[in-house]
Parts: C-alpha cells; structure tokens; sequence
C-alpha cells in the first residue's frame, strides 16, 4: 500500500490564461510525482506505512526531513489542485462566506490577507487558508513544503485552501512575477471545493 500521483480533476490546459498547461504538467508529473516517490520510499518498513497522510503529518517528528519534506509535498499538491477548477473564482457563499466576514470584516479583506501572506513568504512555500475546530477561519502562511496540519509551524488548523508559491508554480509564464500569480490565482479557485473542506473540518 502507496501512496499514488492523483489524476487532474481537469485537463492540463484548463486553467489558462491563469496557469499555463506547461507548468500544469510539469508540475504534476515531474515535482508532484517526486514527492510522492520519495515519500513511500521515506515511510517503507516504517510503522508510517499504511498511515493516512494526515495523520502522518499530524505524529510528525518534525527532525525527519525525508517524510517532513516529501509528506508535504505529496499532500500540499493533492489539496492544491482540487482546490482550483476552470471557471471558478469569484467568492464563496454560505457558512465559509460568514466565517470569512467574522475573522477578516469582508470578502476583499481577506483577498489583501491572503495574497500578502503569499506575496511575503520568502523563498519557496505556501499560504494558507485554515479552518479550527469551532468555524474559525485563518491566513498564514509556511516554509518549503511545511503546512498546517504538522506540529508547531505556527500555523494552526485544518488547510482548506492553498497556494503554491514555490518559483516553479509560475516561472515558466511569470518568470519572476510572483504577485501576478497570485492575483491570477484568485480566478481559479474552486469555492466550492473549498467551502466543502470547511464544513467537513470546522
Ligand atoms: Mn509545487
């Protein structure tokens, strides 16, 4: 028992003009692909094998880079491309729109938050939008492939939205233009998706 490369939910030229195909196919069959590799070798003849990812990353001993490293790559990927769609963005609805309202004050609000968490963070990583236990909703933001659901990255909660900000989710189209990635991204992402992980986890 592995972990496997998940399929695309979409081809890889869906999210163009936003994300080109090229990044899109790299991205998943050469980075996503090697994390996913490292991890099963990192975990074989482990008492990690046959662990669901979370609750890997969860019992994380943070000192093990091999599974720190890959584990979150594997799962950082898996979430980042369920949480995009063609023909998405906009805003959410329901109960996430209101958690949003009650931690940012509105919708643009948290827009500024999320995309300066992700403008910021030095080097490559992620930022995050997270859901704690209760409905309360938070932006941070983490390092490499470091996210939420680890011990102690001072970022806490459940991630149900994520942005890549490694150079090579944008370099091929953006080149050095991250916040225009980041701008871009806003047009992609799945409110749906997203609002189903925060009722799930909240
Ligand atoms: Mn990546």
């Amino acid at each position: 028992m592995s972990f496997e490369l998940p399929k695309l939910p979409y081809s890889y030229d869906a999210l163009e003009p936003y994300i080109d195909a090229r990044t899109m196919e790299i991205h998943l069959t050469k980075h996503h692909q090697g994390y996913t590799n490292n991890l099963n070798n990192a975990i074989a003849g482990t008492e990690m094998e046959g662990k669901s990812i979370e609750a890997i990353l969860e019992n994380l001993d943070m000192n093990n880079k091999a599974v720190r490293n890959n584990g979150g790559g594997y799962y950082n990927h898996c979430l980042y491309w369920e949480i995009m769609a063609p023909n998405a963005g906009g805003k959410p609805t329901g109960a996430l729109a209101e958690a949003i309202n009650d931690a940012f004050g509105s919708f643009d609000a948290f827009a500024d938050a999320f995309a300066a968490a992700a403008k910021t963070r030095f080097g490559s990583g992620w930022a995050w939008l997270t859901v704690h236990k209760g409905g309360k909703v938070e932006v941070c933001s983490t390092p490499n492939q470091d996210n939420p659901l680890m011990p102690n990255v001072g970022c806490e909660g459940t991630p149900i939205l994520g942005i890549d900000v490694w150079e090579h989710a944008y370099y091929l189209n953006y080149q050095n233009r991250r916040p225009d990635y980041v701008n871009a991204f806003f047009n992609v992402i799945n409110w749906d998706e997203v609002s189903r992980r925060y009722n799930e986890n909240k």
